[in-house]
């Protein structure tokens, strides 16, 4: 591998990674520009096998979202309606929720993942609401729920602070903060596909706070739209600097930008080779945040399973419903089993680890790859 590394022009690279060196700005846009794919691909999978062998995790999860009403306009957005009674608009009731919870009290979940519009009319009490009526729906059920987005949002709604917001929200029973609504943190590319939502800054000063509270979240980056590579390494570059700080990032998530049924329609999707590029990339420059995940709604089931030589040690989870990626023209099932997962893996040449949102291992299945049977 070292010929070709050096071939690729990446061998002053290969030597930092090897040398436990932080990779700089400028390496971060030469990785992204260095057209041997593979010779990347092979520094992020060294670096993937030696934080966590071919160990490779997943959970049992639901994704709820409770309402798709938003006052939030941004252009990649398939999901969101503007205002309550607009077509398509809903939002459900707190009992419509937690039905949905009680309709799968026979499955072993360990996690339920909310993501919400920007609803202007909801009492805070309907968040409060919702999460102690999740936990004592299942006491033991982890509440990954609302974006820093949202928690601004909130902040700016009900007239508290953000630190405020996330001490109430988590009396009443939040665990931990998804990574929604990170996109690129850059302003000239949040002033135009998000211009009327927290900036960067503000979505990463309430990471912040998560941390300080002991809570544990997840950042993502929304890729393959308008943004330029700079800006991708801007981004994780930033998210460094706020781990180097907390170590509250538990995974990476970067998000595929699918283009049906929004404002920036006349994009094309980014192709399987800029995917399996970001997982890399970000595997390389994110040296202090454990897990790089592929989600597989996003980034389609084939290439999550690709990504897992490609940096990436995480699927996400069973997921069970979704509506944003799929109004967006996400052609994935809108759930998995377990054991579809896990088959994923084992074909992948992985070790399949069913984990609980904070990594703790939940159970090890034992399978046998496809080929072999
Ligand atoms: O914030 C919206 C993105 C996010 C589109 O924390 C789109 O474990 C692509 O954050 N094309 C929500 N992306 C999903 C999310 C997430 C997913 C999986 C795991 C975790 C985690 C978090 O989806 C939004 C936005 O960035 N999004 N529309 C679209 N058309």
């Amino acid at each position: 591998m070292t010929a070709r590394l050096r071939s690729a022009g990446l061998e002053d690279i290969a030597a930092k990674v090897e040398a436990r060196t932080r990779l700089s700005f400028e390496d971060g846009r030469r990785l992204f520009a260095a057209p041997d794919l593979l010779a990347v691909a092979w520094l992020a999978n060294r670096e993937r096998e030696r934080r966590h062998g071919a160990r490779t995790y997943f959970n049992h999860n639901l994704r709820l979202e409770a309402t798709n009403v938003c006052t939030a306009s941004c252009l990649f957005c398939s999901f969101a309606r503007l205002k309550p009674g607009d077509a398509g608009a809903y939002t459900s009731s707190v009992e419509q929720v937690l039905d949905k919870l009680r309709a799968r009290a026979h499955e072993p979940l360990t996690e339920v993942h909310i993501v919400n519009g920007l609803h202007p009319e909801l009492p805070f009490s309907y968040y409060t609401d919702l999460l102690r009526g999740l936990k004592a729906v299942r006491p033991g059920i982890h509440l990954k729920c609302f974006t820093a987005v949202e928690i601004a949002y909130f902040a700016g709604l009900y007239g508290r602070t953000d630190e405020q917001v996330l001490v109430e929200l988590r009396a009443a029973g939040l665990d931990s903060l998804p990574g929604g609504g990170a996109e690129i943190f850059a302003a000239r590319v949040r002033r135009k596909i998000c211009h009327d939502k927290c900036d960067g800054d503000r979505y990463l000063a309430i990471h912040r706070t998560a941390h300080g509270l002991g809570m544990r979240t997840n950042v993502t980056m929304l890729y393959g739209h308008i943004e330029t590579p700079d800006e991708r390494v801007d981004h994780l570059l930033r998210i460094r600097a706020l781990q180097d700080d907390t170590g509250g990032f538990q995974a990476f998530i970067p998000l595929a930008f699918h283009p049906d049924n929004n404002q920036m329609r006349k994009l094309p999707p980014p192709s399987a080779g800029d995917t399996l590029r970001v997982h890399a990339v970000a595997r390389l420059m994110l040296d202090n945040v454990d897990h790089i995940k592929a989600y597989w709604i996003s980034c389609g089931v084939e290439v999550a399973q690709t990504a897992l030589w490609f940096g990436a040690d995480d699927l996400d989870g069973t997921v069970q419903e979704e509506t944003i990626y799929h109004m967006a023209g996400s052609s994935t099932p809108t759930a998995l089993s377990t054991g579809d997962i896990e088959r994923l893996i084992t074909d992948a040449g992985r070790e399949p680890i069913e984990r609980d949102t904070l990594y703790n291992v939940v159970r090890v299945p034992q399978l046998v790859p496809a080929c072999v049977l």
